[in-house]
């Protein structure tokens, strides 16, 4: 039995029979093909999504913001769902590699489909081909070869036979997953070829929870019992894996404490005994103070990012060792860990079991002292009152606060991650949604628009820089489209204040990171003033500016009652900031200078990094 149908036909047949499972949870995988037609998909997928509108089809405004969205979604499915994303050939196409990376980068499977040059080659160049003299194997896709965990070209429609089945293996892998990017040529996807039926049937891909190997879980019980201060790293791994319950049962019957990456944040509620909060550079004191002494460190589905390990310097106690829980091989090995190569949930759940361990009570006591001494610096900076403009630990405070426990705060980039890391309170486990493995400014709407459209019952507060809103804001349009309810909050510091703090931070005194300019060509700079109000009300949103806090918490109230997007514009203090506590981050100074404040931020940083450490 066979179908005869085009290669792009085929790929919309195929995608639509993709079921994930887990614990016994089956749901079909993809929920919608984003795109953008242009020549180089219009005739083909185009055509197979119009003829079938089993895959629905969601036409975006940019190819890279798609792919957040498409990856935005797939985070807040816990990776169980995904977006395809079809582009024409050339600039369409390559739009989507930021968006690849960042999907790559933070694990999470989105299904790219550029359009590609003609496989047939005789009419080359097309319009928008990269001219290669040395090879006619090459097109400006290839671009996606570095940032894709499976990349394949389809030069003739059966070869979709055996590309479809393992781009879904890498979809579906828990330990492999992250941007999966099939080129079309042109002409291969709208030429036609009996397919066995066999390739459309209902498939059901499995996610697997693997155990710990037998020995190395023996081992890690024993370190375990004989650590005098553990600390347990939670990342991503750990949401994925819907691990919280078995994470809190763990540091409950153990005592041992928790700290948070970015991607971790949640996996405990703010308020559990053992919870310490943001770990790292943009880290609490009591994390912090604790990583530094602790003799053991169990991270669980962390990457161990810079920003995780404050670029090597976190754990400074000469015997510390570490256990690392973690789906993939790749990073249960870091650190030179004892590797637990295991789903996070199964893993915790043995541990629990089999440990018998519990944390002395001065421990316990310097837990609890770390937490209240915290809570109180929270709610120091959520009391400021200054300005307007009104600073930045203000407006956190009210956003979490108007926020319900189940809503969701989305962003990526900006100095909002680090104090979002440092002072938001997290009541639910999908409740904190941060971008920072690639840190992608112009994020944060599409990847608000991909988490609405993953849970549509939960609000969505995107919180965003003035700065990545002029990267990318025109997805207000796409949610309009889709009636998604998105309640965006733009601070609107007229520049760079994250990158403005490091240029100072280096000694340097901020060049290029304000937003100014000289009205009269040559007069003084000045402050460079942006309308936002006005664009995103052009673009559809229900538009207002907030002066003052009171301002901002009525706005948040009012939109909590709208239906449409809300844009809340406030004027935020660009130099008052969140402190960092008792962290380092290492971005190299330069070597020589003529300006002092330069060498003396120099010397300051060759004694910080002298605190590196390589385990091996
Ligand atoms: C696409 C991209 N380009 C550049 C950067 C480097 N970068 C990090 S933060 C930042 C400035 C962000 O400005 P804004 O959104 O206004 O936030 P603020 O720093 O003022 O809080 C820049 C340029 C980045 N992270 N992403
Ligand atoms: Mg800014």
């Amino acid at each position: 039995m066979t179908r005869r149908l085009t290669a792009a036909q085929a790929i919309v047949t195929f995608l639509q029979q993709q079921f994930a499972s887990r614990d016994g949870r089956e749901q079909r995988f993809f929920e919608a093909c984003f795109g953008i037609f242009g020549h180089g998909n219009v005739a083909g997928m185009g055509q197979a999504l119009e003829q079938d509108m089993g895959l629905r089809y969601v036409l975006a405004r940019n190819e890279q913001a798609m792919v957040h969205t498409a990856a935005a979604f797939a985070k807040m499915t816990n990776r169980m769902r995904a977006m395809v994303c079809t582009t024409s050939i050339g600039p369409g196409a390559t739009n989507m590699v930021t968006g690849a990376a960042l999907a790559t980068i933070n694990r999470l499977p989105v299904l790219l489909l550029p359009g590609d040059i003609f496989a047939k080659r005789t009419v080359a160049p097309v319009l928008q081909q990269l001219e290669s003299p040395s090879s006619q194997d090459v097109s400006v896709n290839d671009c996606f070869k570095p940032v894709s965990r499976y990349w394949d070209r389809i030069y003739r429609p059966e070869q979709l036979l055996t590309a479809l089945p393992e781009a879904m293996r890498v979809l579906t892998s828990p330990s492999e997953t992250g941007a999966v990017t099939l080129c079309l040529p042109q002409d291969v996807q709208a030429e036609a070829f009996d397919f066995p039926e066999e390739l459309f049937r209902k498939r059901v891909w499995i996610i697997p929870r693997p155990l710990a190997d037998r020995s190395q879980l023996t081992a890690a019980v024993e370190w375990i019992r004989n650590a005098k201060r553990p600390l347990i790293v939670v990342g991503g791994g750990v949401l994925y894996s819907e691990a919280s319950a078995a994470l809190a049962e763990l540091a409950s019957s153990t005592g041992i404490p928790v700290c948070e990456t970015q991607a971790g944040k949640g996996s405990l509620t703010y308020d559990h005994p053992q919870q310490l909060g943001a770990v790292g550079v943009t880290g609490t004191p009591g994390a912090n103070l604790i990583a530094r002494e602790a003799d053991l460190i169990i991270g669980i589905g962390t990457r161990y990012s810079d920003f995780t390990t404050a670029s090597k310097t976190a754990f400074q106690n000469p015997r510390v060792r570490f256990i690392n829980i973690n789906i993939a091989e790749f990073d249960s090995h870091k650190q030179a860990a004892l590797p637990l190569t295991a789903d996070a949930r199964e893993c915790l759940k043995e541990l629990t079991v089999a440990v018998n361990y519990r944390v002395d009570s001065s421990y316990t006591a310097q837990i609890a002292q770390f937490r209240a001494q915290w809570e109180k610096e929270v709610d120091r900076i959520h009391d400021i009152r200054i300005g307007p403009p009104v600073s930045q630990g203000e407006i956190i405070g009210i956003v979490n606060e108007v926020s319900g426990p189940r809503d969701v705060v989305v962003c990526a980039a900006g100095s909002l991650p680090g104090d979002l890391h440092k002072l938001w309170r997290t009541r639910d486990a999908k409740g904190y949604h941060m971008e920072y493995g690639y840190s992608c400014m112009g994020y944060e709407i599409a990847g608000g628009l991909g988490v609405k459209m993953a849970a549509p019952d939960r609000e969505v507060y995107v919180m965003i820089g003035d700065g990545s809103y002029l990267m990318m804001a025109q997805e207000i349009v796409t949610a309009v489209q889709e009636g998604c309810k998105l309640n965006i909050i733009v601070l609107d510091n007229h520049g760079f204040s994250s990158i403005g703090g490091l240029s100072r931070a280096c000694g340097n005194s901020g060049m290029g990171t304000d937003y100014l300019h000289r009205p009269n060509g040559t007069g003084k700079a000045e402050k460079l003033f942006v309308d936002f109000v006005a664009n995103a009300a052009s673009l559809g949103a229900y538009a207002l500016r907030a002066k003052t806090g009171d301002e901002l918490r009525r706005a948040l109230v009012d939109a909590r009652k709208l239906s449409g997007i809300t844009v809340i514009v406030v004027e935020t203090a660009i130099d008052h900031r969140v402190p960092g506590y008792e962290s380092w981050w290492d971005v190299p100074i330069a070597e020589v200078s003529e300006i002092p404040s330069v060498r003396d931020a120099r010397e300051k940083y060759e004694k910080s990094k002298g605190k590196e450490r390589v385990f091996l």
